[in-house]
């Protein structure tokens, strides 16, 4: 592919990429790799194209939607075909749904983006925001705090790795472990065919994907027993912090559209927020952290969404010295930022997916949260080191910090995207 050398060029090519992977009224991740519309992808998209082409970002937002079931939950995968290159197709999640959905979600980026929108444009989005807002709200964000949380606690949990959109993160090698991946219906990985496989999970790890998909077949996609009583369930700082950023960003949105009642619901969510924040925080890393909700313990790793805290409107002064001093830790330890998980940790793996390279999306959210609350310093240097891979290496899944290359898919379009 052609390095692009300038901004103006860079964003033409970004452009194009969006482009080039529309389909229809959704876009694809990236041709091959991911056939289908996944879920945040969606939403970084919707932002990407909102730069230049308002109303497909809108439309984008809106196909989502088209995938969202009668209990609420907006798919992290919505198939509209079924495409042999990409393993599990509807078949496997076999969701009932039509069209044909995953059966978890993944991280509620939409509230936010919508609200982004929404400002771009008030006119213009009124009438859309006044449509997608019940779906947003009455349905999915409801979703999320009465299906992923486990009586008495404030934590959400993700009840699958796919659904925290971190797939092998180290965050979920304890819990995982505990999945017994005996008797696994027997399969074959697509993913290693488009990727060197040293950058994708290990085989370990899809036994214990798939066998997580084959319980929650067998629930009949029971969603509140998965949470309380499945193989796996992680209160993840990713999906926590996202879920409490967007919870902030829908109640601007319900005051923009009068809605009250919604104002006051998300009110009651909103006021769990610390309390879940509590919960993920480790004293002893410094940092938040994934706990796993079956054993109380934490992960003992600090990965890049930690960081999302401030993205979250989550600063508590005692704990954000501390988080700022692992932080630049975590900065001054790879050359190029934000490894998505900790260099000095002995589970770093500088090429392998979640375990340790850059993601773009990642590194704009933490960015835009560390501005907000004034580290400018920081944000900014993640905000460049971002150009400077994509710059260098072409428009990838994601990077290696230490040498900055890109790995996994290339002409990604949510890379393209921020
Ligand atoms: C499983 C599409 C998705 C992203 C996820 C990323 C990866 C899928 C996979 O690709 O996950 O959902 O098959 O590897 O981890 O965040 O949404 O880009």
């Amino acid at each position: 592919m052609d390095k692009p050398s300038t901004d103006t060029e860079l964003d033409r090519r970004a452009i194009s990429i969006l482009r080039e992977n529309e389909w229809g009224d959704y876009t694809l991740p990236t041709r091959g790799l991911y056939p289908y519309q996944w879920n945040w992808d969606s939403m970084f998209v919707a932002l990407g194209f909102s730069e230049f082409d308002l109303d497909r970002a809108w439309t984008e937002v809106e196909t989502l939607f088209q995938g969202q079931w009668k209990n609420g939950m907006a798919a992290h995968i919505v198939f509209r075909s079924d495409d042999p290159s990409y393993f599990p197709g509807p078949s496997i999640w076999s969701s009932g749904q039509n069209p044909p959905t995953s059966g978890c979600s993944q991280p509620l980026v939409a509230a936010t983006v919508v609200r982004d929108l929404y400002e771009k444009d008030r006119e213009v989005g009124l009438p859309r925001l006044q449509k997608v807002f019940p779906k947003l709200l009455m349905a999915w964000h409801r979703w999320f705090h009465a299906m992923r949380v486990i009586s008495g606690g404030s934590a959400i949990a993700v009840t699958h790795p796919w659904e925290s959109g971190r797939d092998n993160s180290p965050d979920w090698d304890e819990a995982l472990a505990n999945v017994d991946p005996y008797g696994v219906t027997p399969y074959m990985r697509r993913d290693t065919g488009h990727v060197d496989p040293s950058m994708r999970p290990t085989d370990e790890e899809y036994d214990r994907y798939l066998k997580l998909v084959e319980y929650g077949r067998e629930t009949g996609w029971d969603h509140a027993h998965i949470t309380r009583e499945g193989p796996f369930a992680v209160a993840d700082p990713g999906v926590s912090f996202i879920l409490m950023r967007a919870d902030r960003d829908l109640k601007e949105l319900a005051k923009a559209i009068d809605a009250q009642d919604s104002e006051k619901e998300i009110d009651t969510w909103l006021y769990h927020a610390e309390e879940a924040a509590d919960y993920l925080w480790s004293e002893s890393q410094g940092a938040y952290a994934a706990r796993d909700m079956r054993t109380d313990e934490h992960a003992d790793g600090v990965s890049s969404v930690a960081f999302l805290s401030y993205y979250a409107g989550i600063s508590i002064p005692r704990r954000d010295a501390k988080l700022q001093r692992t932080l630049r830790r975590i900065l001054n330890s790879a050359r190029y930022s934000l490894p998505s998980f900790d260099p000095e940790h002995r589970k770093f793996d500088s090429k392998r997916y979640w375990r340790g390279p850059i993601w773009a999306i990642v590194n704009y959210i933490v960015a835009r949260g560390l501005a907000e609350y004034g580290f400018e310093r920081e944000s900014e240097r993640i905000r460049l080191d971002t150009r400077a891979v994509i710059r260098k290496y072409g428009f990838f899944e994601y990077f290696d910090p230490m040498e900055g290359r890109g790995a996994g898919g290339n002409q990604f379009t949510w890379t393209a995207a921020i």
